[in-house]
Order: structure tokens, then C-alpha cells, then sequence
């Protein structure tokens, strides 16, 4: 399996209500590595752009307006088939068809406010993680007990 990045924000629910550990916390304990992390309020354009294949969906303008309405904390992962392995730690778009054990299945009722978005394929990541971070903010480290783990 080769060694992936993805893109994984929380969105502002996920914030508001106080999941950013618990969230990271599931990501950390999977074994994926945390290469960039800031917290940000999106800007109507970074929305729009991030947004863009839905621009012609009836939810769209919902969409922009609620990640746009607080906070979001964006992250960089790394690690071994993380861009679908994050998707199955993240659950179903639809909280409530969301499999007990995902993010969305334990922590979310509603589409509008799944709590966390994560990159749906490998073009889709390279374009998130270049849409929202500079290279500067990604940090390119070793794991001090990488070497033990692998074997
Ligand atoms: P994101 O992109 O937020 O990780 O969600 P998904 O990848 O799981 O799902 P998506 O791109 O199909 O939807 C993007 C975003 O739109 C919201 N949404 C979606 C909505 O409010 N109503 C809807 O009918 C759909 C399909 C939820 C996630």
C-alpha cells in the first residue's frame, strides 16, 4: 500500500461542539501521521473553490454558507492507503446511514452538519491539500518509533 496524503477538515458544527479531540484522537490512534493542522474562517472564495463540483447542486449555497459560518480546523494526514482509510474512519455522507464506529455514524444525525470532510480520491487530495496549504505548513517529519513499528 502506498504511503497517501488527504485532506481532512472539521467543520464548523464540529468545532462549535467541542469534537476537535475526539477527532483527532481517532485519526491519531488509527496510526495515520499529522503532518499540517491550523484553524481558519473560511473566505466565500476558499468555499466556493473548495466547493466547486457541487456549485450547480441545490445545496450549494447552503453549503457555502455553513462551512463559511465559523471556525474549521483543516489537517494534513499521511500514512498507508489514509485517503480511502480516512473515508472509513469518517463514515457515510449521511450521518444517519453512517455505520456505528465511524465519525459521522457516533457524533452526527444530520447531512447538512456531518461534523468532518475528508478527500474522496488521490487527485481530489493533492488538489484540497494545495487548495488550503501552503508547502511551507506541511512538515515532512519522522516518527521516532517508525522503524519499530513497521515490522
Ligand atoms: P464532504 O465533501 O463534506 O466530505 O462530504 P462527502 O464527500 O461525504 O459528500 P459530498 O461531497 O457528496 O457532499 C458534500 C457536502 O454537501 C453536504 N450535502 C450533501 C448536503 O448538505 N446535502 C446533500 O444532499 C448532499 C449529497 C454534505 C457534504
Amino acid at each position: 500500500m502506498a504511503i497517501e496524503r488527504t485532506f481532512i477538515a472539521i467543520k464548523p458544527d464540529g468545532v462549535q461542539r467541542g469534537l476537535v479531540g475526539e477527532i483527532l484522537g481517532r485519526f491519531e490512534r488509527k496510526g495515520f501521521k499529522l503532518i499540517a493542522l491550523k484553524q481558519l474562517t473560511l473566505s466565500q472564495e476558499l468555499a466556493e473553490q473548495h466547493y466547486g463540483v457541487h456549485r450547480e447542486r441545490p445545496f450549494f449555497s447552503d453549503l457555502v454558507k455553513f462551512i463559511t459560518s465559523g471556525p474549521v480546523v483543516a489537517m494534513v494526514w499521511e500514512g498507508d492507503g489514509v485517503i480511502a482509510g480516512a473515508r472509513r474512519l469518517i463514515g457515510a455522507t449521511n450521518p444517519l446511514e453512517a455505520e456505528p464506529g465511524t465519525i459521522r455514524g457516533d457524533l452526527a444525525v444530520n447531512i447538512g452538519r456531518n461534523v468532518i470532510h475528508g478527500s474522496d480520491g488521490d487527485e481530489t487530495a493533492q488538489f484540497e491539500i494545495s487548495l488550503w496549504f501552503k508547502s511551507s505548513e506541511i512538515n515532512d517529519w519522522i516518527p521516532s518509533d517508525q522503524g519499530w513499528r513497521k515490522e
